[in-house]
């Protein structure tokens, strides 16, 4: 590698690893990255199109060259195009995972699907209420098909109102059906979206804009949300509960199985498996003092919120986890897997297991799951995973656990304050805590690893500006030691004392990806205990690091839902000012918040306080 380790993150783990795995001469993220350098200067300002066989086509930034596709489209078009179907990727990953747990909950309703079962039966009748559903004097089973078949159709293309934005302020929803971005199915929006960014459809660049504004709200309002919900349904809502994070999670004595992606049916059967006293059996039989499961990225986040099982790191830290030599099995189901891992993996004795009908890698064995034989796959996988034990070589864990606290569902936020939103409100109204902010999503190598995350968080709460975490950036946080109950040492005066009586974090783990959902729930439940709008809030979003199309889906329904966002990496747009201008400024007079870029974190920090502030004074909140 090119620069010293320090350079690339700032974690002691990640720093540790990076010197390992150049000694063992594992190729990293980070080393791919240094090799496209300099990267396409056309893709980056998404002035490149290859949407159809007249092409691929660039537009000239400098004015000398084409301005025009072969097709004549400009670079308002073909911008907006692009920008297009990366909401709609994001939407379709996050909404067909939704769909998986869907289907797992019809499967559930058939007794088709052994091992899984409701774990939340308040919270299925509760959502069976909002779609209408009888519930009085109904079996479970009953209610959970009624529910999936009645999820089902959200996907689907009638031409009306998701059931579930209806949890939206009503001042919300008049601003989306005034827009025209209302969101009807699911799969309906992001199908109209490849739709229009066919040739010689939609050529409107704002039109495109405002349906990738539909097609992101039908993910947070629609997909995601349900993929949320349902999984709180079959694996239970969670609570906070402590746990342990970085690489030192990894136990020089136990067998460790590694589970990565985002969808928890895969998970939460190893983790059951993990449990079964034959398997703990086998193991001590072969040496080992027991299982260890961890996790990574979301599916991590998914089992650490749940049943407070260890992380070992976010999306830049996958291959380096491998390269300690102590994983036995690491499983995947889908997204921000890469596709090396499977190389790195063989440097090692880990096996890799691919368990997703869609999700295949190189160098992994294909291990399909499915409802009727998760439990029985799940519990020959771990075997395996036992055995591997026995051919495990030197080990490197070099760092000592952090402890965290992850868990916080909307449900165990409201709880810790007492039942109801109204003390963060009252705390709000107070100026002890200034607003709220969300900071979200990925890890991305543009970026020195957790440094944006960290440091934001650092400085928001240092002013007083709670802090909520998803996804990578939770795992970030957590490392970093901001999860946990001590961290209100690092808070201004007004949250450390909030924070204190609460004994809960300044910053609070909200799950994965897809549990970005919650926030938007928070925020209307404050917006609606106010009788205004999310747009009026005292809050913000962030995604410091973010790199996937989920993260371009989710910084959309974020603004397109009233919540002022800050990114961190530039999106590829910058080959259009109409199209920034927009994104930036005209947005905030139609869904009142707009788009900011800055990859400087402490800049970013000084945004979105200043956001804050100027929202508590359009409130009346500090006369
Ligand atoms: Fe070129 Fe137009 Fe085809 Fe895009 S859609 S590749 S700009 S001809
Ligand atoms: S895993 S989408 S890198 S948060 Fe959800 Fe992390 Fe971003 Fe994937």
């Amino acid at each position: 590698m090119s620069k010293s380790y320090k350079e690339y993150t700032i974690t002691s783990d990640g720093q540790l690893m990076l010197k390992k795995a150049d000694s063992d001469q594992i190729e990293t993220v980070w080393e791919r990255y240094e090799n496209q350098l300099p990267q396409c200067g056309y893709c980056e300002m998404g002035l490149s199109c290859r949407i159809c066989n007249m092409g691929p086509c660039r537009i000239d930034p400098f004015g000398e060259g084409p301005q025009k596709g072969v097709c004549g489209a400009d670079a308002d078009i073909i911008v907006a195009r692009n920008l297009g179907r990366m909401i709609a990727a994001g939407a379709a990953a996050h909404s067909d995972h939704g769909r998986d747990l869907v289907e797992v909950l019809a499967d559930v309703a058939k007794g088709k699907a052994p091992g899984y079962s409701i774990s939340d039966p308040v919270k299925l009748k509760k959502i069976a209420g909002e779609y209408e559903i009888e519930t009085d004097g109904r079996e479970i089973p009953a209610i959970a098909g009624d529910l999936a078949y009645a999820m089902m159709e959200d996907y689907g293309t009638r031409k009306k109102e998701l059931t579930l934005v209806k949890r939206a302020p009503e001042k919300r929803r008049e601003i989306w059906r005034k827009a025209g971005i209302m969101p009807r199915g699911i799969d309906r929006e992001t199908s109209e979206m490849m739709h229009r960014t066919h040739m010689g459809v939609d050529n409107g660049w704002q039109s495109l804009l405002l349906h990738g504004m539909r097609n992101a709200l039908s993910d947070g309002w629609g997909g995601s949300l349900i993929a949320s919900e349902v999984s709180d349904i079959l694996f239970g809502t969670p609570l906070p509960c402590a746990n342990q994070v970085n690489i030192g999670v990894l136990k020089t004595d136990q067998v460790n199985i590694i589970v990565h992606g985002h969808n928890p049916v895969v998970s939460e059967m190893i983790f059951l498996a993990c449990q079964d006293t034959d398997l703990i059996n086998l193991a001590k039989l072969k040496g080992a003092k027991g299982i260890n499961l961890a996790g990574l990225c979301c599916t991590g986040n998914e089992l650490m919120a749940r049943h407070g099982i260890p992380m070992a790191g976010n999306h830049l830290m996958t291959e380096l986890v491998i390269a300690t030599g102590a994983v036995e099995m690491m499983l995947v189901d889908y997204q921000c897997i890469m596709p090396s891992l499977g190389k790195t993996a063989s440097c090692y004795h880990t096996k890799m297991i691919s368990t997703s009908d869609k999700a295949r890698f190189p160098g992994m064995e294909h291990r399909e799951f499915h409802p009727e034989n998760s439990q029985k796959m799940a519990q020959e996988l771990v075997k395996e995973a036992v055995e591997q034990y026995e051919n495990r070589g030197k080990v490197y864990i070099p760092v000592e656990p952090v402890q965290s606290l992850g868990g916080f569902s909307v449900e165990a936020v409201t709880g810790a304050l007492g039942g109801t939103p109204e003390p963060l409100i009252e705390a709000i109204k107070a100026g002890k805590i200034r607003g709220a902010a969300g900071i979200v999503g990925c890890n991305n190598p543009k970026i020195k690893h957790d440094y944006g995350h960290v440091t934001l968080a650092q400085q928001l709460i240092k002013n007083d500006i709670l802090v909520v975490v998803t996804g990578c950036a939770a795992i970030a946080t957590a490392k970093a030691g901001l999860n946990a109950a001590e961290a209100i040492k690092y808070a201004g005066p007004g949250l450390k004392e909030i924070c204190g009586a609460l004994k809960i974090p300044p910053v609070l783990h909200m799950g994965s990806c897809v549990d970005n959902v919650r926030i938007l729930i928070l925020a209307s439940a404050l917006a609606n205990a106010l009788g205004t709008d999310i747009s009026d809030l005292p809050i913000a979003g962030s995604a410091p690091e973010w790199y996937s199309e989920k993260a371009v889906a989710i910084a959309t329904y974020f603004v397109a839902s009233g919540v002022y966002t800050v990114l961190g990496p530039m999106p590829p747009i910058t080959g259009s000012m109409n199209v920034i201008k927009l994104l930036t400024q005209g947005l905030d007079d139609i869904t009142g918040a707009s788009f900011a870029v800055e990859p400087d974190p402490e800049k970013a920090a000084i945004l979105i306080c200043r956001h804050i502030e100027n929202k508590r004074k359009a409130l009346g909140l500090d006369s």
